[in-house]
């Protein structure tokens, strides 16, 4: 069933204390897929990226280079945002937590918390790692042979004494194991659900939730020598880009509360604890659902600075082409879990099912229309089982990627889709067109017909996916800019007997590995 209702997806907003690497490409990508999907199914959808500018690591980083915080988010924020438009990102706003919206949606959600009695101030003494500006337990460090105490994700942590303000957070542990009880579909996938349930069940502490040794980061109302964890600001800017808190009339505070936001596995524990306590404390509708998907390993490896193998998202896509990278990662990756990528993978994957598969499907259907039927979509003729089981399979697509699609399972969407490509070419040779040619080319033309017909509808649905080229196939079979949206499949837009082709240009080129 169709679904009008308003749908907003976010990213996770970024560090921009480096420039972005391909894991942060891997999530705009998939988040995007999963906007443009919902756009095009009839939703108005609003769909959030940005930067994460404050913190302790932010202001580290700047210090070792010599330049302020605030130089080193511009900077680095600019490159996330170039990211965005060079992956094709239909963000519909980047927010930047430095901004001045920003601060006050932070300040309101602050004293919305301290209202309802939820902070207090009191002394932290604890572990805290810098590189995921998180807290501790000291049962979650182990102490290393080199001397360095690790945290749980494998960084190190750092002890750390100071006044802060505490929230209260053990006072909603059993508050959040009955929102997960009876919202099963809060947290996917179910790996990261029992994670958080397993965590929330061992005991909540109150967490820290200022600092008082560093200033790079939003002012406590009411008491400045504190600046808030910045995990209460980023976790915020969800908020904040709806204006829900700040102006309730505004246009976008309909968005509230977000259908999805879209993480890494890393930070489960932020939007699927902290967030919804948070917004219990300030009276806020909690978002529905919080995906965590997995990590990009280069061929098998975990990416970093110090292996050499973190791989540049702008590189990889001048080598390849963008919607063949988009392709490769949404259909590759089993989306919730970690994948793998390799020059090879990624060869095989744009020569197997985008050259061999959907492009040549096309190229050789239309090419034999524009030679043989006078450069004009065909009349239809009486369809035998073999036609009518075709056309059904396309016309099907749509629930079946629907129902992926509302699971997150975008690799499976994709897949059917592909599928039904597969079946196509063993429908194309099976029919024989080419011969049909001298012995029945009526027939010839509703084989035609049909082919040219489910390219139409397997162009739409990649809409999502691989925008450009799927465009590029919609205009190789001349269907108009607003005849390309899902109600257009299925009989709704049955492609025009009579409507002029051109002769096809190639969409998909196969991939060949330049010489070493
Ligand atoms: O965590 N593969 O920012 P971030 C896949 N500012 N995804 C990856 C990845 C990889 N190798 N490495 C990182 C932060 N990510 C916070 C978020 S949200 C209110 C604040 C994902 O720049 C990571 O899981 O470290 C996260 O979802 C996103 O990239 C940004 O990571």
């Amino acid at each position: 069933m169709r679904d009008t209702s308003p749908f907003y997806i976010t990213t996770a907003i970024s560090y921009p204390n480096g420039k972005p690497h391909i894991g942060h490409a891997y999530e705009l990508i998939a988040t995007d897929a999963m906007a443009r999907y919902q756009r095009l199914d009839g939703r108005e959808v609003f769909f959030l990226t940005g930067t994460d500018e404050h913190g302790q690591k932010m202001q580290q980083t700047a210090r070792k280079e010599g330049i302020s915080p605030q130089e080193l988010a511009d900077r680095n924020s600019a490159e996330f945002e170039k990211m965005a438009e060079l992956l094709n990102a239909s963000n519909d706003d980047f927010i930047r937590t430095t901004e001045k919206r920003h601060h006050e949606a932070s300040q309101a959600i602050w004293i919305r918390m301290g209202e309802a009695g939820d902070l207090y101030k009191d002394a932290y003494a604890g572990w805290y790692s810098v590189r995921d500006e998180a807290y501790y337990q000291e049962n979650e460090t182990e102490l290393r042979d080199d001397g360095v105490r690790y945290g749980p994700q494998g960084t190190p942590v750092e002890w750390v004494e100071e006044e802060s303000y505490f929230f209260r957070l053990s006072a909603y542990q059993e508050k959040l194991l009955k929102h997960y009880e009876e919202n099963p579909d809060f947290i996917g996938p179910a790996e990261r659900r029992n994670e958080v349930i397993s965590f929330v069940k061992s005991g909540l502490k109150d967490l820290s939730v200022s600092r008082t040794t560093f200033d790079w980061g939003i002012r406590v109302p009411n008491d400045p020598a504190h600046v808030m964890y910045v995990w209460v600001d980023a976790l915020t800017n969800y908020l904040t880009a709806t204006s829900y808190l700040t102006d309730p009339s505004g246009p976008r505070a309909k968005f509230w509360p977000a259908n999805i936001h879209v993480i890494g596995k890393d930070i489960i524990r932020f939007h699927a604890v902290y967030w919804p306590a948070f917004l219990m404390s300030a009276g806020l509708p909690l978002p529905k659902r919080v995906f965590a998907h997995g990590f990009l390993l280069n061929k098998g490896e975990k990416m970093s600075k110090s292996l050499g193998n973190v791989v540049d998202p702008f590189n990889l896509v001048e080598h390849f082409g963008l919607d063949q990278i988009r392709y490769f990662f949404l259909r590759e990756v089993s989306f919730g879990q970690d994948g793998s990528y390799s020059e090879e993978g990624i060869a095989t994957r744009i020569n197997s099912d985008l050259a061999n598969g959907i492009g040549n499907l096309a190229s050789r259907s239309l090419s034999m229309i524009v030679k043989n039927c006078d450069a004009q979509i065909p009349v239809c003729g009486p369809l035998t089982d073999e036609d009518s089981a075709m056309l059904a399979a396309a016309d099907s697509l749509l629930d079946t990627t629907r129902e992926e699609m509302g699971k997150q399972l975008i690799h499976r969407a994709l897949a059917a889709i592909i599928a039904v490509v597969s079946e196509t070419d063993r429908y194309f040779a099976g029919q024989e067109p080419w011969a049909l040619k001298k012995t029945d080319p009526e027939r010839m033309a509703t084989v035609l017909y049909v082919t040219a017909e489910v390219v139409r509808q397997i162009a739409i649905l990649l809409q999502p996916f691989m925008p450009e080229s799927a465009g590029k196939l919609l205009d190789l079979v001349a269907v108009p800019e607003e005849r390309r949206s899902f109600a257009d499949l299925g009989e709704a837009g049955r492609l025009v007997p009579g409507t002029p082709l051109e002769a096809p240009k190639p969409v998909f080129p196969r991939y060949v590995a330049p010489e070493a």
